[in-house]
């Protein structure tokens, strides 16, 4: 523990800064991660206003009999019956709460257990789709990234892996039978499973918390290696609501967004690094929502982005016959109707494509500002890794073409391309890039 507490946030200024000394106090920090977005017009658009809870009931003045009631009456019995179905209502929440939470490692809103990383299971085994390999990767670590081809988020991840030239295997999930999924209680992907030396697996999920991970374990190498960085980023259990409707809880990484030092400090001073957090966490609530409702614009772009998906992500391997055609013309009309609802549901402007060279252009506008190749600077950061990531999942849909021609993205999308293929990032394994003292980052 005297080792984690070691593990400072990347974002805090001298006049703020904060230790982790477990993860107990992490509500502390959770409070820190709610910074400005920026000035992004429209930019909050994904986050709704919780619909009104409707508690229906019908019947009039003597319906359904004889009997006729005077106004207190009715009154009376219009409370009386409203009070029930409410009462009802929580008590069958309740219920459902606590039949969810037995099912569940840990109670809402406290944090899974801090094992919950480690794998205790043999995961079974399945074909590996493709092996990718660095003779510099000295981490002596094997990675073996659960994915579909074509999710943004995978392609985020990979995106990542692919510029630090970290060596690791791909698992091609099936998205009809999910069967590669089946050992794990997190169905998502990308998920990546992290064997040490030792022969110790860990489990990650989530884009955004696996590459904070992978980039604190390559970049800091800690003592006590990743199953310390991983105490950096506890688990706990949100619920979440539907409007007044009670879902399924769903486990959420704290710290997602934030880097940890033990005893290193950040290559970028204080503002660098609130920027970098700030586009990455945009990424993931405004850019990767307006790529859906793109690609399944009309029915044949959604055909069309199908057919893409079915060659790159390479179905014919992976799939039966019938999975495949089936997937390919299923979901192509499934994603079109569904594309419909994201639209609406992230508000969208009429002709999506405007969302969609809105969110470029601000981010190029941004770069334009800044002016350098990357918004890292000289080199990528983890922000040009996200956004390019999540814009290469896309890359043989019309979505795409259209972003290229109107827009002016394409100079700084190849250099990433470019970047992430020739691995310019792999000086990681080396040692660290010019480290600021923490006294430097203000
Ligand atoms: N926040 C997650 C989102 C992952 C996600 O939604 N992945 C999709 C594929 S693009 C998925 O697995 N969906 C299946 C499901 O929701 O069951 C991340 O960044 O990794």
């Amino acid at each position: 523990m005297a080792l984690v507490s070691a593990f400072r946030l990347s974002h805090l200024t001298l006049q703020n800064q904060v230790k982790i000394v477990n993860s107990k106090n992490f509500s502390a920090l959770s409070q820190l991660q709610h910074f400005n977005h920026g000035s992004r017009k429209n930019y909050d658009r994904n986050y709704q206003q919780p619909k009104r809870e409707k508690f229906g009931f019908g019947g009039g003045r003597g319906q359904g009999g004889s009997v006729s009631w005077s106004t207190p009456q009715m009154v009376l019995f219009c409370v009386g019956t409203g009070s029930a179905l409410a009462l009802g209502k929580r008590e069958y929440d309740q219920y459902k709460r606590e039949q969810v939470q037995k099912k569940l490692m840990s109670p809402i809103g406290q944090e899974v257990d801090s094992n919950s990383y480690e794998i205790k299971e043999a995961i079974p085994v399945f074909p590996v789709a493709r092996s990718i390999r660095n003779p510099n990767d000295n981490t002596k670590v094997k990675f073996t990234l659960y994915q579909f081809q074509t999710c943004p988020f995978c392609c985020k991840a990979r995106a990542f892996l692919d510029y630090y030239g970290v060596s690791y295997d791909v698992i091609e999930v099936n998205s009809v039978t999910r069967k590669q999924m089946k050992w794990s209680k997190y169905k998502k992907v990308p998920n990546l499973v992290v064997e040490l030396e030792n022969g110790k697996k860990y489990q990650l999920v989530d884009s955004t918390a696996i590459i904070s991970v992978i980039f604190s374990f390559l970049y800091d190498k800690p003592e006590g290696g990743l199953p310390n960085v991983l105490d950096c980023y506890p688990k706990i259990v949100k619920e979440q609501l539907d409007g007044g409707t009670f879902k399924k809880p769903a486990v959420e990484v704290q710290n997602a967004y934030f880097l940890m030092y033990q005893h290193s400090g950040p290559n970028k001073d204080t503002k660098g690094i609130v920027e970098e957090r700030k586009w990455r966490k945009w990424v993931d609530d405004s850019l990767v929502h307006v790529l859906s409702p793109n690609v399944y614009r009309t029915p044949s772009e959604a055909l069309q982005a199908f057919e893409w998906f079915d060659k790159v992500g390479e179905w014919e391997r992976h799939f039966k016959t019938w999975e495949r055609y089936l997937v390919i013309y299923l979901g192509s009309a499934v994603m079109w109707i569904l594309g419909k609802s994201l639209k609406k549901k992230y508000q969208l402007k009429e002709d999506v494509r405007e969302s969609l060279y809105d969110d470029v252009n601000f981010w190029m506008k941004s770069l334009r500002a800044k002016g350098t190749p990357f918004m890292g600077g000289e080199q990528p950061d983890l922000a040009d890794l996200a956004v390019y990531g999540v814009l290469s999942a896309i890359e043989g849909c019309d979505a795409f073409q259209d972003i290229l021609n109107n827009t002016k993205v394409a100079k700084w999308y190849n250099r990433m391309k470019q970047a992430c293929a020739l691995k310019e990032g792999q000086s990681i394994f080396n040692g660290q890039d010019p480290v600021m003292e923490w006294h430097d980052c203000k």
